[in-house]
């Protein structure tokens, strides 16, 4: 239940966060920069196509990542791996259930991606996590090996996850919209991994505009189905909680709460998913980037996005909708209601890397993403 002092809470982080993020958030100025050429396209594959030694690769320029000091010097961050969660903390509420969903998180794969190849020595490219392979049986995926993976669940009082290059990391920024150290920690569930079945790719993939697939993609809502829900920020409060709660106090976390859902069934959502079948900080809307699976599951998302584009490429390279915001929300929003999403709204990636507009992250081809799947 959602009551008055949360919202209260709500309230006053969005204005502490709001204040903090407005030097960013204007637009360049200026002319425009002449149209820039892809000089390599980067082929993005599989995890589970990786050799020994591109995983061992990847994991080591991750391990850099999180040693590397911050250069956004946000409040709380202490890594340039914080760099990348503060800004999917801080726009959290602008980015999800909304037309930016997609296209925002296109950019922030390229930011990791680049940061890892820029900063941290990396030759390869982002790989994604086919999570149909692992679909209701995520805790035996190779993704959590402890050696050449990610180490595997969470357990103990703060289900911190036990083994793996990750297994004694610091978070800083999380969970949710606090920032207390932390590890990073998990609580799979093999039936909620179950919604990653292709199934539930193919269903969206029946879906001919963005309006309707982009829903369907995210929260596994198809046209018709009721649209209304808790916006993200409202998650922070109670899913999934921190600390946890012992077993006995419910259901697991990441189980569909009363109301949201029927554990009857996993709702068939290629997004959410990979985000509860995981469970921890990767069921967590706001800070889940602090799970370095984050990486893996959204271009694994983002790959479905391409492939749906790509079947009617020339209309769909173009199609973008859905509500969105600007950032700071105007006090309008969303009270008299939200703007539409545009081809030239610019996804602010907070100096990271540099921001685009919505059209540039259209064409994965094209610059500035420069890449392609296998
Ligand atoms: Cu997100």
């Amino acid at each position: 239940m959602v009551g008055l002092s949360n919202l209260l809470t709500w309230g006053a982080i969005v204005s502490i966060v709001a204040a903090a993020a407005i030097p960013e958030a204007l637009p360049p100025k200026g002319p425009k920069p002449p149209k820039q050429k892809c000089g390599k396209i980067l082929k993005r594959k599989a995890w589970h196509k990786f050799s020994n030694k591109e995983k061992k690769a990847y994991i080591d320029a991750e391990l850099c990542l999180m040693a590397a000091p911050t250069k956004t010097n946000r409040p709380f961050a202490v890594s340039r791996f914080d760099d990348l969660i503060k800004l999917h903390q801080i726009l959290a509420d602008v980015v999800h259930g909304d037309g930016w969903f997609l296209p925002f998180h296109r950019l922030q794969m390229k930011a990791h991606e680049t940061l890892l190849r820029e900063e941290c020595g990396y030759k390869g490219t982002q790989p994604y996590w086919d999570e149909t392979i692992d679909a209701g049986n995520f805790s035996k995926s190779i993704v959590f090996d402890p050696v050449l993976g990610f180490g595997g669940d969470g357990s103990g009082p703060e289900y911190c996850i036990q083994d793996g290059p990750f297994a004694s990391y610091q978070l800083n920024t999380g969970p949710g919209y606090k920032n207390i150290p932390h590890c990073i920690w998990r609580q799979m569930n093999d039936f909620l991994s179950s919604g990653s079945s292709q199934a539930s790719i193919d269903r969206c993939m029946t879906l001919t505009t963005y309006a309707d697939a982009w829903p369907c993609f995210e929260n596994g809502i198809m046209p018709g189905d009721p649209k209304t829900g808790p916006p993200p920020q409202f998650f922070d409060s109670f899913f999934p909680p921190w600390p946890p709660l012992p077993p006995s106090a419910g259901p697991p976390v990441g189980a569909p709460a009363p109301g949201n859902g029927t554990l009857a069934g996993p709702p068939p959502s290629p997004h959410n998913a990979g985000h509860i079948g995981v469970g921890g900080e990767m069921a967590n809307p706001i800070s889940s980037p602090g799970d370095p699976l984050f990486y893996l599951h959204h271009t694994y998302l983002d790959r479905i996005w391409w492939q749906w584009q790509k079947k009617d490429l020339k209309k769909r390279l173009v199609d973008i909708a859905g509500y969105t915001s600007n950032f700071p929300p105007k006090p309008e929003e969303p009270g008299q209601g939200w703007v539409n999403a545009t081809l030239d709204d610019t996804l602010d990636m907070f100096g990271i890397i540099p921001n685009a507009t919505v059209r540039e992250v259209m064409d994965i081809r094209a610059w500035p993403l420069c890449f392609d799947y296998e």
